[in-house]
């Protein structure tokens, strides 16, 4: 029989990527989708004949609980969250509820309606913040810098807390930076790559960015949802690092998406107060030995190929829409 997947957050980057991953390996996948005014499905639109959407949300405890009845699953997903670093400033207590308390709820519904449902929590690196270590691995002291990581944290140890008191079959995945073509326009990977394409349509003219020296380790989501599942499929549930071992600063990769347009970036990149975060996390980069042991996990994209991958992909996507906006 078809094992069964529920995946929370599966209109978001992540989620569209493991879906496909888990539809190709014959899994029926559940999504809990939230009610939005304008229905988001882009991602997924692709493969929504395939998947099973129910509607919930993880600051609802009865639609999580009526979600794992519906699905049923094996395994649980759980990818949801007020995913913008920036915005938790703007936004703590939502992003408390959601990011942080979401984990407990959704880990309590599992808890009464069935304990053996393996379970993923997208856990981030920006737990580790104002790093203790360098590189971060699975031990390394945290210290969030904002919101965000501090829910993160909580997300994370209620996650071990649910393992060790109940015996759940619970992993935390605490993965680094990780972009595709599918990211959201707001985080700094595609809103420079958008920007680029569109200054080398003459669509724009100017990229107003905040602060070009932090430094992240970003890999290709395509090959982090694989570890994901991998996680899943151990007999132990475990916490990894998730990463590529390598970092680089905002101002590389805004250099390395101007080159390879042949644009000099300094003609267009404006510095930009209102984007620089209250606190920031300087420096991130992963050590993924854990999960390149024991999981069998490899990164196979590196960053500049990342970058140009998202360029072209942004370069086709605006020569589309003006097509379809001129009627061809
Ligand atoms: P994303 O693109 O922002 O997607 C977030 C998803 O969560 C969307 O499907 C969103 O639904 C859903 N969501 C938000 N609030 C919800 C709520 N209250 N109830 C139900 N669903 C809700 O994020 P992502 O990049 O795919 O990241 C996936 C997960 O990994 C997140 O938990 C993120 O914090 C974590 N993470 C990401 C990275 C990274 O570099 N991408 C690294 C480490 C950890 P809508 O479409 O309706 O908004
Ligand atoms: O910022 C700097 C900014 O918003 C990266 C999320 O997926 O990864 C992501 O969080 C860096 C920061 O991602 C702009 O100050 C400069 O230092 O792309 P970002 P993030 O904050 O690292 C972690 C692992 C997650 O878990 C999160 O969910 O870029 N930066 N100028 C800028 N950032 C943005 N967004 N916009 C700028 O104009």
């Amino acid at each position: 029989m078809a094992k069964r997947a529920l995946i929370t957050g599966i209109t978001g980057q992540d989620g569209s990527y493991l879906a496909e991953l888990l539809l190709d390996l014959g899994y029926d996948v559940y999504g809990l989708v939230r009610r939005t005014s304008t229905q988001n499905f882009e991602r997924i639109a692709h493969i929504q004949h395939r998947l099973n959407l129910i509607s919930g949300d993880l600051s609802d405890q009865t639609s999580l609980q009526e979600a794992l009845i519906q699905a049923n699953p094996d395994e649980v997903y759980n990818l949801a969250a007020q995913s913008f670093v920036q915005t938790s400033w703007a936004q703590p207590v939502f992003t408390g509820d959601v990011t942080a308390l979401g984990v407990t709820r959704l880990l309590d519904a599992i808890r009464h309606i069935n304990p053996t449902i393996r379970f993923y929590q997208a856990t981030s690196s920006e737990i580790f913040g104002n790093v203790r270590e360098v590189p971060q691995r699975e031990t390394t002291p945290f210290y969030p810098r904002s919101p965000y990581g501090v829910a993160k944290v909580y997300g994370h140890w209620i996650t071990v807390n649910y393992r060790e008191s109940y015996g759940i079959h619970a992993s935390s995945g605490i993965l680094f930076n990780h972009e595709s073509p599918r990211r959201g326009f707001e985080f700094v990977t595609r809103k420079v790559t958008r920007g680029v394409a569109m200054i080398k349509l003459g669509l724009a003219h100017e990229l107003h960015l905040g602060n070009l020296d932090a430094q992240r380790d970003w890999g290709f989501a395509g090959d982090y949802v694989k570890a994901m599942w991998r996680m899943l499929q151990e007999d132990t549930p475990g916490d990894y690092v998730i990463a590529t071992g390598k970092t680089w600063s905002v101002q590389k990769l805004v250099e390395t998406a101007f080159e390879y347009v042949d644009l000099d970036w300094r003609d267009y990149v404006r510095q930009d107060p209102s984007f620089i975060r209250p606190a920031e996390v300087d420096l991130l980069v992963g050590d993924p030995t854990k999960a390149s042991t024991i999981l069998g996990w490899e990164p196979s994209v590196g960053f500049v190929e990342l970058v140009r991958m998202m360029v072209d992909a942004d370069l086709k996507l605006l020569q589309e829409n003006a097509v379809t906006a001129a009627g061809v």
